[in-house]
This record gives C-alpha cells, sequence and structure tokens, in this order.
C-alpha cells in the first residue's frame, strides 16, 4: 500500500510536469547594473497570461504592446493587454521620483542623463511570487525594463497553432540604469542609400542594444540624400552618382551603373517618428564646408573654382569644398540647416567639419578676401584657413542656437578654435576629445580604432565581406575600450564626456544584410562600453553571454558574424 501511495505520488508530480520549461537568464547584454536573483524559486509564466499598465499614463500601452509581441516572438507564450489590472502575471508601473522625500513629477538629478536633455532611464525589474514588475520614474525607463525581460527570456522552438511551453523566471531584483546618456551609432546613407524600411529595422536593433542615438549621415561627396524644398535639384541631381568604384580602395575599375536615392522630408519624419517610439533621437550630419560634392555638383558656383562638379563616384578626401569667401555659401547652409531643423527635433545637430582640405581655399581670392576682411592671422596653433573654417561654425552654431539646437562638429573643429558651445565628437583617436573635454566642451568619444565598424572584425580578411581594410576592429578591441581615463581628465572635465558612439560608415556596404554584419554582434560589445560600468566590464563574461543574444539575432532575422574575436 505505501509503495503504491509512493508510486501514484511520483506520478502526479511527474505528469503535472508535462512540459519542458526553459529558464530565463537574467545575464544579458549590455548586462543591468544589479542583478540579485534567488534560482531557488521561480515564477512560471504561462499562455493567456496578462500584462497590465496604466492606461491613463502615456506610452504606457505602446510599451505595453512591444512587450507582448517580444515575448510572443521569443517564446511562442501569448499574453493579452488589459489595462489596471491588479492580478496581472507582468505589471508596468510609472512611480513619481522623489525629491527631498516628496514625490515630484520628474526627477531633477544632474547626472550624463540630464545633460543631454533625455530623461532619466532608470529602472527596476522584479520578479517573485506575484509576477514581473517592471518599475521606473519615466516611459524610457519601462522601455529598457521590457528590453531587458525580452533579452532575459530564452528562445524557444515555436510551433505556429500548438500552445506554448511555459518559462521559468527566477526570482530577481533588477536594478539598472545606463553609465552614459549618449549611446550612439552612426549610418552613413550617402556612400550608399538604404531604404527607410531598412533603418526602421537598424533602429530596432539599436534599441535591443540600448542605443539612444542615431547619427544619420545623409549628405556627403557621393551623395546628397535630404530633400530641401528651396533647392530640389539637390536631392534630385546631387543624390546621383554616374557610377562606383569597385572594391575596397579606389581600384580605378568602375560598375558603370548609376547609384542614387534620397530621403523625403515626409521620410525623415517618418523615420524621427519611429525612432522616438523607440526612445532613438535622431541626429541628422550636413557635412560641412568639405565633405560638400554632391551639393557642389548642383551649385557650381559654391565651389572655389566654379566648377563643374560630378559627384563622386571614388572615396575619399577630396580637395574641392564650398568656398569660404563666397557670402552665398553661409545662405544656402542656412536655408538647407532652416529645413533641417524643421524636420529633425534634435537638440544635436551635427554639421561634419571633418576632412576640409584648406588648399582652394589659400588659392581663392574670395577666401583670402573674407581672410582680410574678418582681420584673421595665421598664429602658431591655427591657420588663417582654419579659422576661416570656424567662422562657419560659428555663424552656423548661432543660426542652430537660435532655434534652439545645439552644434556637433568632428574633432577637426578644433583646428581654428572651438566656437561657443559645440560639442566634439573625437573620431581620431580620443586626443581631440580630451582636449575638448579640457576647453569645457562636451565630448562624444567615436575613436576610429575602437568603434569604426566599417573595418573588419576578424583578422581573416578573407572570411568577411571585402571592406576597408587598413585595421581590424575586433570584438574584444572594441570591448576593452575606456572612455574616460582619469590620468588624463580630472573629474570635473570628465563630466564633459557625454557617451561613445560606433560608426558604420558604408563606403564597401551596399547591402542590409552586410550592414548587419558589419554591425552585430560588435554592437553588443560597444552597449557595454556605452551601458556599463567599467568594473562590470569582462570580455571572457561577455562570450559566454553572447550566444544568447545571438540566437535572438536569428529568431528575428538580421545577419551577424559567427565567429568572434
Ligand atoms: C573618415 S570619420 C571619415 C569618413 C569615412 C571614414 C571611413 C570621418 C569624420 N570621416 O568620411 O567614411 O573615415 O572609415
Amino acid at each position: 500500500m505505501k509503495r503504491l501511495t509512493l508510486f501514484l505520488l511520483v506520478l502526479t508530480a511527474l505528469t503535472s510536469v508535462n512540459y519542458a520549461a526553459q529558464r530565463a537568464d537574467y545575464r544579458i547584454i549590455p548586462l543591468p547594473k544589479s542583478v540579485e536573483a534567488d534560482t531557488t524559486h521561480v515564477f512560471l509564466l504561462k499562455d493567456n497570461m496578462a500584462i497590465s499598465y496604466d492606461a491613463t499614463k502615456p506610452d504606457m500601452a505602446r510599451i505595453a504592446q512591444y512587450l507582448a509581441v517580444w515575448t510572443l516572438e521569443t517564446t511562442g507564450l501569448r499574453l493579452s493587454l488589459t489595462p489596471n489590472n491588479k492580478n496581472a502575471a507582468i505589471r508596468l508601473t510609472l512611480i513619481a521620483a522623489k525629491k527631498n522625500g516628496k514625490p515630484t513629477k520628474k526627477s531633477k538629478k544632474t547626472t550624463a542623463s540630464s545633460n543631454i536633455g533625455q530623461p532619466l532611464e532608470d529602472y527596476t525589474l522584479t520578479v517573485g511570487q506575484s509576477g514581473i514588475l517592471l518599475q521606473a520614474n519615466e516611459p524610457v525607463g519601462l522601455f529598457r525594463a521590457a528590453q531587458t525581460l525580452r533579452k532575459s527570456l530564452p528562445v524557444q522552438a515555436v510551433t505556429p497553432s500548438q500552445p506554448s511551453d511555459p518559462v521559468e523566471l527566477p526570482y530577481v531584483r533588477i536594478t539598472d540604469s545606463p553609465r552614459f546618456s549618449y549611446r550612439g551609432v552612426l549610418l552613413d546613407c550617402s556612400r550608399h542609400f538604404f531604404s527607410v524600411d531598412f533603418i526602421k529595422q537598424y533602429l530596432d536593433v539599436m534599441a535591443l542594444h540600448g542605443s539612444n542615438q542615431f547619427h544619420w549621415h545623409i549628405t556627403d561627396d557621393q551623395g546628397w540624400r535630404f530633400e530641401v524644398k528651396a533647392y530640389p535639384k539637390l536631392a534630385w541631381e546631387g543624390s546621383v552618382r554616374e557610377q562606383t568604384v569597385i572594391g575596397p580602395g579606389n581600384s580605378g575599375i568602375y560598375d558603370g551603373q548609376p547609384h542614387g536615392g534620397y530621403y523625403t522630408q515626409e521620410d525623415c519624419r517618418e523615420i524621427v517618428r519611429y525612432a522616438a517610439e523607440r526612445y532613438i533621437n535622431v541626429i541628422p550630419e550636413i557635412d560641412l564646408p568639405g565633405h560638400m560634392m554632391g551639393a557642389l555638383h548642383v551649385f557650381p558656383n559654391l565651389g572655389c573654382k566654379g566648377g563643374p562638379y560630378p559627384v563622386m563616384t571614388r572615396w575619399g578626401v577630396c580637395r574641392d569644398v564650398l568656398c569660404g569667401g563666397n557670402p552665398e555659401t553661409l545662405v544656402f547652409l542656412k536655408k538647407v540647416l532652416g529645413e533641417l531643423c524643421d524636420v529633425f527635433p534634435s537638440k544635436f545637430i551635427h554639421i561634419g567639419g571633418d576632412e576640409c582640405p584648406k588648399d582652394r581655399w589659400r588659392e581663392c581670392p574670395k577666401c583670402q578676401a573674407k581672410i582680410q576682411e574678418l582681420g584673421l592671422k595665421a598664429t602658431e596653433k591655427h591657420s588663417a584657413e582654419d579659422q576661416l573654417q570656424t567662422y562657419i561654425n560659428r555663424e552656423v552654431e548661432h543660426f542652430l542656437n537660435e532655434r534652439g539646437r545645439d552644434l556637433i562638429g568632428w574633432d577637426e573643429i578644433l583646428a581654428g578654435g572651438l566656437t561657443e558651445g559645440s560639442i566634439v565628437m573625437s573620431w581620431r583617436g580620443t586626443k581631440g576629445g580630451i582636449e575638448a573635454a579640457k576647453q569645457h566642451h562636451r565630448v562624444i568619444m567615436s575613436p576610429n580604432v575602437f568603434a569604426y565598424i566599417d573595418h573588419p572584425q576578424l583578422k581573416d580578411v578573407a572570411k568577411q565581406p571585402r571592406t576597408t581594410g587598413s585595421y581590424i576592429v575586433s570584438c574584444s578591441k572594441m570591448y576593452s575600450f575606456e572612455p574616460v581615463i582619469p590620468e588624463e581628465l580630472t573629474d570635473a572635465e570628465r563630466d564633459y564626456i557625454l557617451g561613445v558612439q560606433t560608426n558604420l560608415w558604408t563606403e564597401h556596404v551596399a547591402y542590409p544584410e552586410h550592414a548587419f554584419y558589419q554591425l552585430l554582434p560588435r554592437l553588443g560589445a560597444m552597449s557595454e562600453v556605452q551601458w556599463c560600468s567599467p568594473a562590470q566590464k569582462d570580455f571572457e563574461d561577455f562570450r559566454t553571454r553572447l550566444p544568447r543574444l545571438t540566437k535572438l539575432y536569428d529568431r528575428i532575422g538580421v545577419k551577424y558574424c559567427h565567429e568572434v574575436e
């Protein structure tokens, strides 16, 4: 009899566990600040459970909807959306931030998060007996919490029309917030045009990694891709190059195919909206006064020599740039930037400023006359021509400031002296960024040897699609980047480092699959540079967490490099 009872007990236990439950794992990428798990207890997430949210608060329904979609995508579990339901398995809650013990609507904490006008992104994610609780001060925090839950879930085999297996979530308390407020990714859509649909997918992948700034490079020597209503030919004609040089470097062999494409202002607004729904700000870049052959093709009178100027069909730095002495140059730039500001609400506007050779300006009577007029004199540090570029930057900055915007430029803007409030994006190493921080200017670190993902990621370049070749930016190299070195900057100067950015230049990247291959999984490595504290970082540990993220890449259908060095 005793034996029979025991047998029945075992049988009941076995039959009640008639599923192959997989477990959530909170050691995601980027690693949250604190994960306190109790693996002896689990909450079972099952089909038809509910997600609740406060329907009176902005953005909540949308975030709940994302979470339902992501859970379905990853686990096959179907969750329902039920506003204001205290008994729901998953609950999204906004909590008023406290100031001096009193609740306030918006936290006034002056961390890096507030210095770029981003709401605070802190959140907590708790799993216990009553279910899964996501809490934050702002919707963006709930979005981050929802992404964390998404990445913690196992990617399960899903059979449509069959109920999916429940998921075991160990009890946990996660508290998280990012190290840097600026976590950027650049996409160059001038060298190759990418569709609006692709850009949306790119933004989704950025959001998955916690990035919040999309630096969109939309004009350059090889194609002007921003519609300007005052100058329609810019997009119609400035966007088309006759052909493209083949292979890395400038081989001298051309494909014979025209390449074009541009974004209408409506396209841009759609991208801004889509990004904003994913808590990403879009920073457009009009690269000036160099990298302007797209525009010079249409307006040859704006070049020192008067043209003709073909839209460039090969890569590299072009000696022809906007004339610094022609008053029409500033009229043109202000018209373009005016329309840009109408379309892009971003607080930051990028004006390029890189790789502007001064050969033409040195010989141009108009530029030299302007230098005289402004009384610019070469000093030990700054040539007169570099100062002429600063004069243009100052005019442009004033124009942007009047519209409530701040100017970002590549580190070349240091050459003629920084204008008052300019922000420096340091790409030729970190030197420019350090110099700018010492001058009390805000800085974004994007040093090419650590952050340029147009470069190969594996030592054996033959294994990869051919790209720019001069150095390797492996995952581990990128991961090892530390943007704030104490010996280089004082505490006060360090506060000027807003964050870090990785850049996908596309001279040799023409297709979406290739773009994702260049981006992933390196964006995973970059996300820990951007999000985690130095003490948390450990490349070998990152490696062990990566396969779960790449499973998710497979599930959402994006390409990535399968090897990691
Ligand atoms: C330098 S980064 C450039 C880009 C190129 C890139 C290729 C920067 C400010 N200028 O125009 O696309 O190198 O790696």
